[in-house]
């Protein structure tokens, strides 16, 4: 065991081994953070979660250079939308449904263009990828048995929405003994105070689920 690397965060310093972290980056798809797709069928302001691109394309080329293992979630349905629950596919705007023809393809549905991880944060050679049917990415998924594998005890989290599939993912990794630690700038919600108070209370109460803290002390501990 070597000496681990420590994160000044929010309640308490993160400490961490990059042989048994990995860097989960969740649902950065077009779907959610361009015109035409999932997030904005629901009546939201895309352009609200484009500040996370640039701190979190840092983080990234930080946590590729240092060898902590990568992983990507995207959220979306098999194209006869099979896994998808009638009551999810019931909610939202009736003129536009999770399967729809959109501009980026059917929304939300795999293999469709905006399905797929944005430019600037496509994964790389080697990158796991996680198809999700949910919001949470442990759920109909072959995470928990990625990680096992990889004997990963700690995740460094990141993506979209704060409050929807990061608080999701991150509660139920806790509830599997994970450390967690959210990079408060690199996850994003299209609701300014979801975002304050969804960073709020994963640190709160002692990190009653987890750690937060800015992504350039994550990328400073690995330097
Ligand atoms: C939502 C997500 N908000 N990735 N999905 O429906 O947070």
């Amino acid at each position: 065991m070597t000496t681990p690397l420590a994160v000044g965060a929010d309640p308490t310093s993160f400490r961490f081994e990059p042989a048994t972290t990995a860097l989960l980056v969740i649902d950065m798809q077009r779907d959610f953070v361009e015109p035409g797709g999932f997030g904005e069928t629901l009546g939201n302001d895309v352009s609200r979660l484009r500040g996370v691109i640039a701190p979190l394309r840092r983080t990234l080329a930080a946590t590729r250079a240092a060898g902590v293992r990568v992983i990507h979630t995207r959220e979306g349905h098999l194209p006869d939308l099979s896994d998808c629950p009638p009551a999810k596919l019931e909610r939202g705007r009736p003129s536009m449904r999770i399967g729809d023809p959109g501009p980026n393809g059917r929304i939300l549905v795999r293999g469709e263009h905006g399905h797929g991880i944005i430019d600037e944060l496509a994964p790389v050679d080697g990158e796991t990828v996680i198809d999700k049917p949910g919001k949470g990415a442990f759920y109909r998924t072959g995470l928990g048995e990625v990680l096992s594998a990889a004997g990963i005890t700690s995740l460094v989290v990141t993506g979209v929405t704060t409050e929807v599939c990061v608080h999701t993912t991150v509660r139920e990794a806790n509830d599997r003994g994970y450390e967690c630690l959210v990079l408060s700038d690199c996850v994003g919600s299209y609701f300014p105070e979801f975002q304050a108070a969804g960073l709020a209370m994963i640190s709160a109460q002692g990190g009653i689920f987890g750690w937060v803290a800015p992504s350039a002390a994550y990328v400073a501990a690995l330097s």
